[in-house]
């Protein structure tokens, strides 16, 4: 075959590769919402984090810009430039318009990032309708620009780098409105994922930078994440307003078959745990061999310090790992040459190697810590054995087991209006606050499909209650028997009786308060319900317009100005104010918040457990400065309780 059309194959290839991204996005980045969105910078970012760990980068930037575009910068080698032989094209165009090409060109022992998805780079050009790249490397400054994946003319050497500028890429890419459903980026999902990172990965610095907003020094709001105390920081950040039962973090780190074990630990008096396993930056959220094999050996050595210093007496049988892991606050991450990802999100570890890895650098690490500190052991041990007691207790009073079958049972709570349909996949709840707004929904919904529950005021904080108590009471023992599923160990998606639960809740303190309690109840003990994408919010407008015999609903006081001015020539007929759900008649309220076809829900997500940790750790728990000031700085985040 000829050079030339050798050459004409390669270019047909390329644009089939990228063809197939945008035909079909969400079998590269998940989805196309604002979750996909976001995947796009996750994507850039993790190959400059690839950099780093090669140890050629420590300095990441990524910019939200105020044209809709991202822009990741870095101080790594650069993407190679010179000619790329297959193809007879700059390797830097191939890398960006060839389907996981990325991999062929670097000879790393391993790469460790790659995403979720590890689609590379080609698929965020591909799904933007621009595509930046300026690379510093070989003496030289090279540019070359895309539309949707297609390159726009050729590569570019523009100058040349002056005596001691460094090398490095800079991606800038603006998202195709034809793909996405959203183009806004959220600095508080960006933020969440960028500091992740950089615990992740100790000694790299990452900037966030949002060009939209100014503080008021008129500055760019960023943020700087850098720990050189990697994980062991994570554990202080999550830590930040429980209360530790020690000072030091407990850390250790192995390394065997190429395999990196890194653990941080600190137990703390809270009732609620908080661990994490990570293997290669990917937050592994259905857990996988890693986190077996820390529970396992944290429950073997806990054991056998308890056994040897006789701390057992008071118990007939050794502690249950649940009872060890009450109030503990861990990091777990692995770095794998060849990660194999299972499980339906993908997110759960399935290398058969590491569990013995994590096990035995477990039980060297934590027995090692016990020896040399043996008032914290002795502290973990009693604080566990005050669980394992609690725990019995209830059982043997059958109170657990007799609410939980009760749980079971087939009788529906009085105060839920059940809906006609019994096919999950049509029906909606709606959990109504108080017993006016609840009357109101009863009376609103279409009863084909929408249930309604009712539940009185301020549910129980279930962050300061273990389960015995939470099951007592009656709001959430209603809540459990509607939605079907059980809970925690019990919990079997499959009895799902609605499949969009929704929390209608009055767009004020209380009605955000009260939307806190019953997510953080979900989170705690019913979190596939959150990671299945089945619980939402409702978004009830706060004004409804008329003009000229038009109803307009407005979300914010904004809107509302928008919509007098540009809708009823400046003098509206009538606004009015809706104060809460129960104010609202029976029409009002499923014109505005249960008609499919007009209200806005939210739906919530937990892109994020650390965060999400963090945040009801915070929002729920004693301290009171950090509450204040976490709400201060998420103000609209924590009030929707975007994670
Ligand atoms: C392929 C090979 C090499 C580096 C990269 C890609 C690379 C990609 C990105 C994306 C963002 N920042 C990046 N930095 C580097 C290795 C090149 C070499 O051996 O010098």
């Amino acid at each position: 075959m000829s050079q030339e059309s050798e050459y004409g194959a390669g270019q047909i290839q390329v644009l089939e590769g990228l063809e197939a991204v945008r035909k079909r996005p969400a079998m590269y980045i998940g989805s196309t919402d604002s979750r996909g969105l976001h995947h796009l910078v996750y994507e850039v970012v993790d190959n400059s984090i690839d950099e780093a760990l090669a140890g050629h980068c420590d300095d990441i930037t990524v910019s939200i810009h105020d044209d809709g575009s991202v822009a990741v910068t870095d101080d790594g080698r650069g993407i190679p430039v010179d000619t790329h032989e297959e193809y007879d094209r700059p390797a830097l165009e191939v890398i960006l318009t060839v389907l996981h090409a990325g991999g062929k060109f670097d000879n790393k022992s391993y790469q460790v990032s790659g995403g979720l998805h590890g689609v590379g780079v080609s698929v965020v050009n591909a799904l933007s309708s621009r595509f930046e790249v300026e690379v510093k490397r070989d003496g030289g400054v090279f540019r070359h620009a895309f539309e949707r994946g297609e390159p726009q003319g050729d590569m570019e050497r523009v100058r040349d780098l002056e005596a001691g500028e460094d090398t490095g890429t800079e991606i800038r890419f603006w998202p195709d409105d034809d793909i996405f459903e959203t183009d806004q980026f959220a600095f508080s999902t960006l933020s969440n994922r960028l500091r992740e990172l950089a615990f992740l990965n100790s000694g790299v610095r990452i900037t966030l930078r949002d060009e939209r907003e100014r503080t008021d020094e008129g500055d760019v709001v960023a943020e700087t994440y850098e720990y050189e105390g990697g994980i062991r920081e994570f554990v202080e950040y999550l830590n930040e307003t429980r209360s530790e039962m020690h000072e030091e973090i407990i850390y250790f780190e192995d390394e065997d078959e190429n395999i990196q074990v890194e653990v941080a630990m600190q137990a703390t008096q809270e009732l609620q745990g908080s661990i994490h396993a990570f293997a290669n930056n990917i937050n592994t959220r259905e857990g996988g061999t890693h986190l077996t094999g820390f529970k396992t050996a944290l429950t073997r050595v806990v054991n056998d310090y308890a056994n040897e210093n006789d701390l057992l007496s008071d118990l007939e049988d050794n502690l249950k790992g649940e009872d060890i892991r009450e109030g503990l606050t861990a990091v777990i991450s692995v770095k794998h040459p060849d990660p194999q990802f299972e499980g339906q999100t993908k997110t759960k570890l399935g290398n058969s190697e590491v569990r013995g890895i994590v096990e035995s650098a477990m039980h060297e690490g934590l027995g090692i810590y016990f020896e040399e500190n043996p008032d914290t052991a002795q502290a973990v041990v009693m604080k566990a054995v005050e669980a394992a007691k609690a725990r019995m207790a209830a059982q043997k009073a059958e109170e657990l087991t007799r609410r939980k079958s009760a749980l079971d049972s087939t009788s529906l709570p009085g105060k839920l209006a059940d809906c006609q349909t019994k096919d999950p996949e049509d029906a909606e709840l709606f959990i109504a606050e108080g017993d006016s707004a609840g009357g109101s929904a009863k009376q609103a919904r279409n009863p084909e499909f929408q249930a309604v529950l009712p539940i009185k005021g301020k549910i129980l904080n279930v962050e300061k209650h273990r389960l015995d108590r939470i099951l007592e009471n009656d709001e959430i023992r209603n809540l459990i028997t509607a939605i079907g599923t059980g809970i925690g160990d019990e919990f079997d998606v499959e009895d799902i009786r609605y499949k969009k639960i929704i929390m209608a809740t009055d767009a004020d303190v209380d009605g955000a308060h009260i939307r806190t309690l019953l997510l953080t109840f979900i989170y705690r003990h019913m979190r596939p319900l959150l990671e299945g994408g089945y619980v939402y919010a409702t978004q009830p407008p706060l004004y409804r317009i008329r003009y000229r015999g038009e109803t307009y609903d407005a979300m914010t006081d904004a809107e509302r100005d928008e919509i007098v001015a540009e809708n009823c020539d400046g003098n509206p007929t009538q606004v009015q104010r809706f104060k809460g759900l129960g104010e609202m008649n029976p029409e009002q309220l499923w014109e505005t918040t249960m008609n499919p076809e007009n209200r806005i829900l939210k739906q919530i997500t937990v892109e994020d457990a650390a965060a999400a940790d963090k945040m009801f750790s915070v929002l729920m728990g004693d301290a009171v400065e950090p509450r204040k000031q976490f709400i201060k700085d998420n103000a609209p985040e924590a009030e929707w309780i975007d994670i």
